[in-house]
């Protein structure tokens, strides 16, 4: 086999919310693989902050401001990528936020401002780039799902309702446009060291571990929380010609928690 079918040399990558966390992660490993790396973020401050880390490992990245939620800001954005940078063969929906609510103390408008984020955002930026994909002769999408794309857990409702959907909105993709020569497959992360987690994981006040710490540690067969770095080599596959004949597929790299019963007492 061709190694080289794992590079994405001559590729333009987007990866949504990539100024830090899982989507700067990802958006590194896949230049490290020859990539050519947009990202955006809703505050200038944290585009130019995300530009500074990337420049850092010697990756010139191009960041742009852009709320996913907002279809005009959207298109405007992709057409502002195809013009100064190139068709996006590459896109990574990684932007993503999460509230945790009771469900029957939390409000619609937060349940739908996480729909809003976590799937509608996704099915915008999709229908965005899927046309120049298309007329390209091909491309590749990638949906940061999850393990509420599988499982549920107290207070995360809308947060699963999302992934779930984005889960069979991946398979949708895959369906509808896979004849086009795309590949639409979503990475399910496990319990992730982000700044997203970081409630979970706080130190409590007696020196201890928190206890959803302790427990995910215990339904975690590899017994830790995993690293964004963890999720580099899986996108870098999903977005790469190794991977072309896999549609459709989420890729759970969770450290085997989706496999567990959990430890025994
Ligand atoms: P994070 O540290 O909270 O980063 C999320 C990123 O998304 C931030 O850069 C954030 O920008 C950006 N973002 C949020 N709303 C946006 C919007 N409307 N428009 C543009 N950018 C927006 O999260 P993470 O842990 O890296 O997670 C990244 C993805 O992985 C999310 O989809 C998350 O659901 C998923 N995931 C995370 C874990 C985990 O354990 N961490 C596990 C499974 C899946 P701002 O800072 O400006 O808000
Ligand atoms: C939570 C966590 C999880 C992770 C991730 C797990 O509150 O349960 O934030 O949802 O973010 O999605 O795969």
């Amino acid at each position: 086999m061709n190694m080289d079918a794992f590079r994405l040399d001559g590729k333009v990558a987007l990866v949504t919310g990539a100024s830090y966390g899982i989507g700067f992660a990802i958006a590194s490993a896949m230049a490290e693989a020859g990539a050519t790396i947009v990202f955006n973020d809703i505050k200038q401050e944290l585009v130019d902050k995300g530009v500074a880390a990337y420049a850092e490992q010697g990756i010139t990245a191009h960041g742009y401001v852009c709320d996913v939620t907002d279809e005009d800001a959207v298109n405007e954005l992709v057409a502002k990528i195809e013009a100064e940078v190139g068709v996006i063969d590459i896109l990574v929906n990684n932007a993503g936020i999460i509230k945790r609510i009771p469900m029957v103390e939390m409000s619609a408008k937060d349940f739908r401002q996480v729909i809003d984020v976590d799937l509608n955002a996704p099915f915008i930026v999709s229908r965005a780039v899927i046309p120049s994909m298309i007329r390209k002769g091909g491309g590749k999408i990638i949906n940061i799902c999850s393990m509420m794309s599988e499982l549920g857990r107290e207070t995360v409702s809308a947060y699963a309702a999302a992934k779930g959907g984005l889960k069979m909105l991946t398979k949708n993709i895959a369906s509808e446009y896979g004849q086009y020569n795309i590949q639409c497959n979503g990475i399910g992360p496990g319990y992730i060291a982000t700044p997203q987690t970081a409630p979970l994981r706080e130190i409590q006040p007696d020196g201890s571990r928190h206890p959803f710490d302790q427990f995910i540690l215990a339904k975690t067969p590899a017994n830790r929380w995993g690293e964004a770095s963890d999720l580099s080599g899986p996108a870098v596959f999903l977005a790469s010609a190794a991977s072309d004949f896999v549609n459709g597929h989420i890729l759970y790299v969770d450290g085997g928690i989706l496999a567990y019963i959990g430890k025994q007492p």
